[in-house]
């Protein structure tokens, strides 16, 4: 049965992401997107609280929550600050939930511990210059040596790629294989020929870490390949379930935070004598928000319900992220029309909620990758072949 009431313990989750938002990540929101600052402070607090890696069972050093705990965590942290959540997404649902569903025991334990403490940061290469929404046709290549692989590529917009410890990178290692000659590995960032640049001048998520990597003949030893050669892709679509799921949730934070500016804001505000709250037009733009962020919760949730049943989730996802993404586009624009003047500068936080949101439609699978997933998912038919 799903139902809408939370646990007693989802409640306390809840209370202390919610706080912890308030204290912690939203006085700083603002200079570090000014600065381009990725917060390692800030990391660490995350780390400190649990918020990394929260669904790796505790064994490995997680919290063993289940997916509706997790989405609360994410939506709060994502009403603070979408490069914050960045980082829980990333380190989370993309590398963490990799390692624990395909790792062999022993790459449980050599990674999962520290990525959950935030003493290693993780990141997900998959992303080329050439291979963004077609996945399967990576350049870069793995080639077997003597005790492992060889891997020789580039990677594109790669999330804390210059701060992580731990690469989770994906090779080709037979092309006319495609899909099915992937694989994937845990690649030390100190590895010889391992390097990294940053990526500057970025829209928004100003203060999350972006970086093109460059592998340049980076030996590996068998024993850093996750799963069996020709799983990669698998691997790669997995983790994205995850990590969408991720998404939206912290786009429904940026929903939540788009009303709770635009109430406070409308009903302090007055002109022609009366609060802004007070003009029907203005109610409108606040109820659309109210429903688009009502609706996107529920999406995420049900996603997460599905993901808990362990149940096959893919295409719910995938509405899921399609539906919050755009709808964080859709509730930022409106409340910076709220806020007027005053939303096109930073005092407010709703010109950065719109320039954070904006990405979400792109990464992680583009709105047009979702629904095409969608429409393959109730129609039979594949439109990307
Ligand atoms: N979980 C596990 N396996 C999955 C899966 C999932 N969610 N989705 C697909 N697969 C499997 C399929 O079952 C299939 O397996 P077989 O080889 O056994 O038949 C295989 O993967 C290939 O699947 P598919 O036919 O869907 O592959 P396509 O090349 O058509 O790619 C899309 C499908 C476009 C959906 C995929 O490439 C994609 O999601 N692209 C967007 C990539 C993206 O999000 N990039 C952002 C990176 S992070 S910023």
């Amino acid at each position: 049965m799903i139902s809408f009431e939370l646990t007693d313990e989802q409640r306390l989750v809840q209370q202390a992401a919610r706080e912890f938002a308030d204290r912690e990540i939203i006085p700083r929101a603002r200079a570090n997107d000014r600065n381009e600052h990725f917060d390692l402070e800030l990391v660490a607090k995350l780390a400190k609280v649990g918020f990394l890696g929260s669904i790796v069972s505790e064994k490995y050093g997680g919290r063993g929550i289940d997916y509706r705990t997790y989405a609360l965590i994410v939506e709060e942290v994502g009403r603070g600050d979408s490069s914050a959540r960045t980082v829980v997404s990333v380190q989370t649902s993309l590398v963490c939930s990799s390692i624990e569903r395909w790792g062999s025991e022993d790459q449980k334990r050599e990674w999962l511990p520290r990525l959950c403490s935030g003493e290693a940061l993780g990141c997900f290469a998959l992303t080329e210059p050439g291979s963004g929404s077609d996945a399967a046709k990576l350049a870069t290549r793995a080639t077997p040596t003597e005790s492992g692989w060889r891997i020789n590529g580039q990677k594109q917009w790669i999330s804390m790629g210059n701060y992580a410890k731990v690469a989770l990178v994906f090779a080709q290692t037979d092309p006319s294989l495609r899909h099915r000659g992937l694989a994937a590995f845990l690649v030390p960032t100190d590895s010889e020929g391992f390097s990294s640049t940053s990526v500057h001048g970025k829209l928004g998520l100003r203060a999350s870490d972006t970086a093109e990597l460059f592998l340049d003949g980076v030996d590996v030893p068998d024993s850093a390949q996750l799963g069996e050669v020709g799983e990669g892709f698998k691997i790669a679509m997995s983790a994205l379930d995850s990590g969408r799921f991720s998404v939206a949730a912290g786009c429904v934070g940026i929903c939540q935070g788009c009303v709770d500016a635009s109430v406070a804001y409308s009903t302090e505000r007055e002109q022609f004598d009366r609060p802004l709250a007070s003009f029907q037009l203005v109610q409108e733009m606040i109820a659309d928000m109210v429903v688009e962020t009502h609706a996107a919760r529920a999406l995420v949730w049900r996603a997460a319900w599905l993901k808990d049943m362990d149940r096959p989730n893919t295409t719910e996802t995938s509405v899921a992220k399609l539906f919050a993404t755009e709808a964080s586009v859709r509730s930022a624009n409106s409340a910076i029309q709220v806020h007027g003047g005053a939303g096109y500068v930073d005092e407010y936080p709703v010109e950065r909620y719109l320039r954070d949101a904006r990405v979400t439609t792109l990464y992680e699978g583009t709105s047009q990758i979702q629904k095409l997933i969608i429409g393959r998912a109730v129609t039979g038919v594949n439109a990307m072949t």
